[in-house]
C-alpha cells in the first residue's frame, strides 16, 4: 500500500497539551493553528471569549475529537484564574500556549493615531498586550522545560500602517513583551515567540475599511507575489511550537510572502 507523505504525522506534537485562545470563526489564525496542531496529535484546549461567539466555536470543538472547550474573557483576571485552574486539574501539565487575541475600539482604527482616547489606548494595550502577560503569569506553574508561546503580530508595530494606530502601538509593546518574557521564562525552558502574518481576511479583518484594497497591494508588491494564508501561518506556528524550534526564543518570524523586506512599494 502507497502511504502518502501528507497522512503521516510528524510527531513534533503528539501527546502535548495546547492551549488556543482566539477562535472566533473558522477562518481565525487560532483555528488553522488548533487543526494542524490537533493533526500533528496534540491535546487541544480552545477557549472563546462569550457566549456569543461559544455559539461559533463549540461545533469548531466537536470536530476534533477530545477537544476541551473552555471560556476566558483575557481581561479578566478572575476568568483567567479559572482557565488555569482548569486546566491544571484536567491535565496538570501545559506544552502550548497560543496567544492570537487582540482588540481595540473600531473607533480607535480609522483617523489619526493622536487622536487615541485615554480609555481606547487603554482596553487596545489591556486586551491585546497585558493579557499575553497574564495568561503567562497564571499558566507558568503548569509550564516547564520543553513548553513554547507563542503570540501573533503585525507588521504594524514596527512601520506606520494607515488606520491601524493604536493596535500598531499595542503591537510594538507585544513584541517587546515578547523578549522580556522570553528572558524571564527561559531560565525555566519555556520559549516565547511571535508571528507576524501578513493581512489575512478573518473576522478582524473583514471589518476594517479597504481591507480589500491592502489584500491587493500586498499581491502586487511581495516577494511572493501573493496573500498569506492562515495555514502558512499555522505550519510556521507548527514549528515554533515544537522542539524543532528548542534554540528559538524572543523571536518574531514573519509569514508575509516577503512583504517586510520591501523598502519601496
Ligand atoms: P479573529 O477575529 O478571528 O481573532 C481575534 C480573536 O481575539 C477573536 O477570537 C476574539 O474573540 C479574540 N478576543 C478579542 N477580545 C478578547 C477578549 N477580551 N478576551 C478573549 N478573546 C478576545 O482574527 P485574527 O485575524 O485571527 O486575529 C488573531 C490574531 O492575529 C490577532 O492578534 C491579530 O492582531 C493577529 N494578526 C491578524 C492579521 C490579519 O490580517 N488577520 C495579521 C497579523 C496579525
Ligand atoms: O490585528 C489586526 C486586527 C485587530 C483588530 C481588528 C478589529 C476590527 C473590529 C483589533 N480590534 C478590532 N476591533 C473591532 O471592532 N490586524 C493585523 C488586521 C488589520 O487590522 C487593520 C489593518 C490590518 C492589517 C486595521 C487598520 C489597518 C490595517
Amino acid at each position: 500500500m502507497k502511504v502518502e507523505v501528507s497522512d503521516c504525522m510528524s510527531g513534533l506534537v503528539e501527546g502535548k497539551n495546547a492551549l488556543v485562545l482566539g477562535v472566533a470563526s473558522e477562518r481565525s489564525i487560532a483555528w488553522a493553528i488548533a487543526r494542524r496542531l490537533a493533526q500533528e496529535g496534540a491535546n487541544l484546549a480552545l477557549t472563546y471569549q462569550n457566549e456569543r461567539l461559544e455559539k461559533n466555536v463549540r461545533p469548531l470543538a466537536e470536530s476534533l475529537p477530545g477537544t476541551l472547550l473552555l471560556p476566558c474573557d483575557v481581561s479578566d483576571d478572575v476568568q483567567v484564574a479559572n482557565l488555569a485552574q482548569e486546566l491544571q486539574t484536567r491535565w496538570g501539565k501545559l506544552d502550548i500556549l497560543v496567544h492570537s487575541v487582540a482588540f481595540a475600539k473600531k473607533e480607535e482604527l480609522s483617523g489619526r493615531y493622536v487622536d487615541t482616547s485615554r480609555e481606547g489606548f487603554r482596553i487596545a494595550m489591556d486586551v491585546s498586550v497585558f493579557s499575553l502577560v497574564a495568561l503567562c503569569k497564571s499558566l507558568e506553574p503548569l509550564m516547564g522545560e520543553g513548553s513554547s508561546v507563542l503570540t501573533l503580530t503585525y507588521l504594524g508595530s514596527e512601520r506606520v500602517v494607515p488606520n491601524y494606530n493604536v493596535m500598531g502601538v499595542a503591537k510594538a509593546a507585544l513584541e517587546a513583551s515578547v523578549r522580556y518574557l522570553a528572558s524571564d521564562l527561559g531560565p525555566k525552558g519555556i520559549r516565547v515567540n511571535a508571528i507576524s502574518a501578513g493581512p489575512i481576511n478573518t473576522l478582524a479583518a473583514r471589518a476594517i475599511a479597504g481591507f480589500t484594497t491592502m489584500l491587493q497591494r500586498v499581491r502586487e508588491v511581495a516577494p511572493l507575489r501573493r496573500n498569506t494564508e492562515a495555514e502558512e501561518v499555522a505550519d510556521a506556528a507548527l514549528f515554533l511550537l515544537s522542539d524543532l524550534a528548542r534554540g528559538v526564543t524572543g523571536e518574531v518570524l514573519y509569514v508575509d510572502s516577503g512583504y517586510h523586506v520591501m523598502g519601496m512599494v
